[in-house]
């Protein structure tokens, strides 16, 4: 049997059978003449046609109305969510044999197949910040030997609805209220907390939000899932449900809320920019993919349903297995044609995987097809460079606006003699092709909610306990500013008394920091909504198979750190000493790590030595909060930084957010000039071993303990 009648190009690096198909596309205007879209040469392209110098323009002005009528439509529709995003390309190579699975032939092991992805926030509009509290989308587009296939995930395993019905209504409440447009990218509102605390199968959802998760140090530090369970399909036709992880090899990384908040002033564009960044530089970022399997006979096996999208299924209980990395190698040439133009579809799969029953993910293969459609102003998308499968399409759909393709020939349909039955089905010659998974349906036409879906809590508190005793305070810190942004009281209660279902504790410290005290039962208003589906709510939940789910802390274990493409500012003045700059940065550099040196100015500065360098950074355009460390090297300049308020506004900022600062021998005295108290993660020359303490406190990411002191009024 024939499997994929193409030849395919496994290609490594920038190069692969998708770039080099998108490199044929793009235009370069080097030595190129001007021209109307016609190709027509310009003569000038400065003045209208007018009736004499000083006169009126003309109508016959074609010249200035190609340029115009093109200006005038360059906007398209913003994506109703996801709106705001980065994407690159890169390849995926298959490590593992998952056939005994899966026929999908881009996990065949050694298989090399080009993506692209794109990393979005949720809630905000095009030009938000990067550093909203919220979801990331993470979706990944492989160009496979058979066919587009879309991984259309987020870096939350879980969702806030269990049916597509609800999701209009979910991102009505997250978006700006709709009378005066406010608040942009934010969930701290009334309509968004008034949507959660009457929808209690949020509540897990709202653990993770409310975590660190929900500010990533970097795209290139969060983990991704594919949050419904799918289903793998072997050769046989067997099924096997399957969840997808993406597991970043540098580590699984969080910036703290006030960071977050400065970050969005001083750099709105921050992941983007480190994005970008990286794989310029040839840092190119990668992931694991990792499966969960559950054969088919489990199906109903656990005290949680596979089916809801609001639950995980514990690492601890099935293992993730890794099967192939992900590399993003090349960043886009053209925004908008790539970046903004992708039409991701959770719909398009490619033959060994199918769709599962999960009522959030059925509900998504009818919106993504239709908001391409309207978005990308009709159904010839596909036919986009980014959006084209690299084994061609062929099929009897014609027409269309801004039709691309050519089709030859008088045949557009169906079966047909006159084209030799071409194209033709694959099961006419016996080929591979998609095949729904024969899943044996058989059911009542009802519009419910399945009673194994009731249990809203136990894993919202199995999320909660399993962090670290920083992380859940940063979860009671998130909740508390963001109910206390919320102005209708009733709101906080309701909210308060879903909080208490999960974990006491939690429910106890956000309501102190409310003024309330938690309610022990669900408000009435929230019963009657959560009734609304489940009538005899709430439902003794099942047994939880784990009480604790460690692989769901972010907390960096011993050792397993990495300090891979971190930036460190180097804090420096004229007069600073090379010597003391030079033996850091080798260090640094050693581990894959960036100094960057900041002055009080760019241009010019002279070191101690003698020498001089070229300063690109100065405390004028830079922050603390967008650096992962600091250094201040001895020499003169300690003089100068002593009297700087920008320097010390940096190392105090750097301490509160609990980032390791080192300081050479001579530059020890400032830090008795800002509210840094010695501790483990700040490195003095004479009392530690200044790189390799500096460089073990940065693998841990982040000195949290530190926080309790909270001394510094940054
Ligand atoms: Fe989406 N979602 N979504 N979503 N979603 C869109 O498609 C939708 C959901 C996700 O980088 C839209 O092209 C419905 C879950 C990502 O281009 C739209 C439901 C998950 C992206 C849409 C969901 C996602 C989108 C808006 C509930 C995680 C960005 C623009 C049934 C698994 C893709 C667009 C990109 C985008 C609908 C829920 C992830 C309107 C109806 C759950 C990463 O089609």
């Amino acid at each position: 049997m024939k499997l994929y009648n193409i030849e395919y190009l496994n290609m490594k690096k920038e190069k692969n059978v998708k770039t080099i198909e998108i490199d044929q596309r793009s235009v370069d205007n080097h030595q190129k003449v001007m021209t109307t879209n016609d190709g027509v040469p310009m003569y000038d392209n400065n003045n209208t046609l007018k009736a004499g110098e000083r006169g009126p323009s003309l109508q016959q002005d074609h010249i200035y109305f190609d340029k115009l009528m093109h200006f005038d439509r360059e906007r398209i529709p913003e994506r109703v969510v996801h709106a705001r995003g980065s994407g690159a390309h890169g390849i995926f190579e298959a490590t593992a044999d998952l056939s005994q699975y899966t026929t999908a032939a881009f996990l065949k092991k050694g298989t090399v197949t080009p993506l692209f992805t794109r990393f979005s926030t949720v809630a905000g509009f095009k030009g938000s910040t990067d550093l909203a509290r919220d979801v990331r989308g993470f979706s990944v587009k492989f160009y496979t030997e058979a066919g587009n296939y879309d991984l259309v995930g987020n870096n939350i395993p879980v969702f806030f609805i269990q049916d597509a019905m609800n999701f209009p209504d979910l991102v009505h409440a997250v978006k700006p209220e709709p009378n005066n447009e406010m608040p942009q990218a934010a969930s701290a509102h009334d309509t968004f907390w008034d949507f959660i605390s009457l929808m209690p199968e949020s509540a897990h959802m709202i653990m993770w939000t409310m975590s660190d998760r929900a500010i990533p140090r970097s795209l290139r530090m969060m983990e991704g899932f594919g949050v419904h369970t799918f289903k793998f399909v072997n050769a046989q036709g067997k099924g096997t449900f399957v969840k997808f992880h993406w597991k970043p090899r540098l580590g699984v990384h969080s910036v703290a809320w006030n960071e977050a908040q400065k970050i969005s002033g001083f750099d709105a564009d921050f992941h983007r920019r480190d994005l970008w960044e990286a794989i310029e530089k040839g840092d190119f970022p990668q992931w694991d993919l990792g499966v969960q399997l559950i054969p088919e006979e489990d199906e109903l096996k656990y005290s949680f349903d596979i089916l809801d999208a609001t639950k995980i299924i514990p690492e601890e209980l099935i293992p993730v297995q890794i099967v192939g990395t992900m590399t993003l190698n090349r960043n886009p040439e053209n925004f908008f044609a790539e970046t903004e133009q992708i039409a991701f579809d959770p719909g398009r799969l490619v033959p060994g995987i199918d769709v599962t029953d999960d009522p959030l993910l059925q509900g998504r293969i009818f919106s993504y097809m239709d908001t391409q459609n309207y978005r990308l102003g009709g159904p010839n998308f596909h036919e986009l460079p980014i959006n084209r499968p690299v084994n061609g399409k062929h099929n009897n759909q014609k027409d269309g606006f801004a039709r691309m393709d050519i089709p030859t020939g008088a045949v557009s349909y169906f079966p047909n003699s006159k084209a030799e039955g071409c194209p033709y089905h694959a099961m006419l010659n016996g080929e591979v092709g998609f095949e729904s998974h024969k899943q044996p349906l058989n059911g009542t036409k009802v519009r419910a909610r399945s009673e194994s879906f009731a249990d809203h809590f136990s894993q919202a508190r199995l999320f909660f306990t399993s962090q670290s005793p920083e992380e859940q305070d940063h979860i009671v810190n998130a909740l508390s500013f963001e109910l206390s942004k919320v102005n209708d009281v009733n709101i906080r209660k309701r909210q308060l008394a879903i909080l208490n279902q999960i974990d006491k504790d939690l429910a106890k410290k956000v309501g102190a920091n409310l003024g309330l005290e938690p309610e022990k039962e669900l408000d009435p208003l929230t019963l009657k909504f959560a009734r609304q589906n489940h009538p005899k709510y709430p439902i003794k939940p099942k047994k939880p198979e784990v009480d604790q789910s460690p692989a769901l802390s972010m907390k960096v274990k011993a050792d397993e750190g990495t300090i891979k493409t971190r930036k460190v500012a180097f804090l420096i003045d004229n007069g600073a000493s090379k010597a003391s700059i030079d033996k850091m940065k080798a260090a640094l550099e050693s581990e894959g790590s960036q100094a960057v040196l900041i002055a009080a100015q760019v241009g010019k500065i002279r070191f101690k030595e003698g020498s001089e360098q070229e300063i690109q950074h100065s405390y004028l355009t830079e922050a603390s909060v967008c650096y992962d460390a600091f250094y201040t090297p001895g020499g003169d300049s300690v003089m100068t930084l002593a009297t700087n308020p920008d320097y010390l506004q940096f190392i105090n900022e750097g301490y509160r957010h609990c980032k390791a600062l080192a300081f050479a021998n001579d530059a020890e005295q400032l830090a008795a000039r800002s509210f840094i108290e010695k501790d483990k993660g700040v490195i003095f020359e004479s009392k530690d071993n200044l790189t390799q303490d500096f460089i073990n406190v940065m693998k841990g990411h982040r000195v949290w303990e530190r926080e309790k002191s909270r001394k510094v009024p940054s």
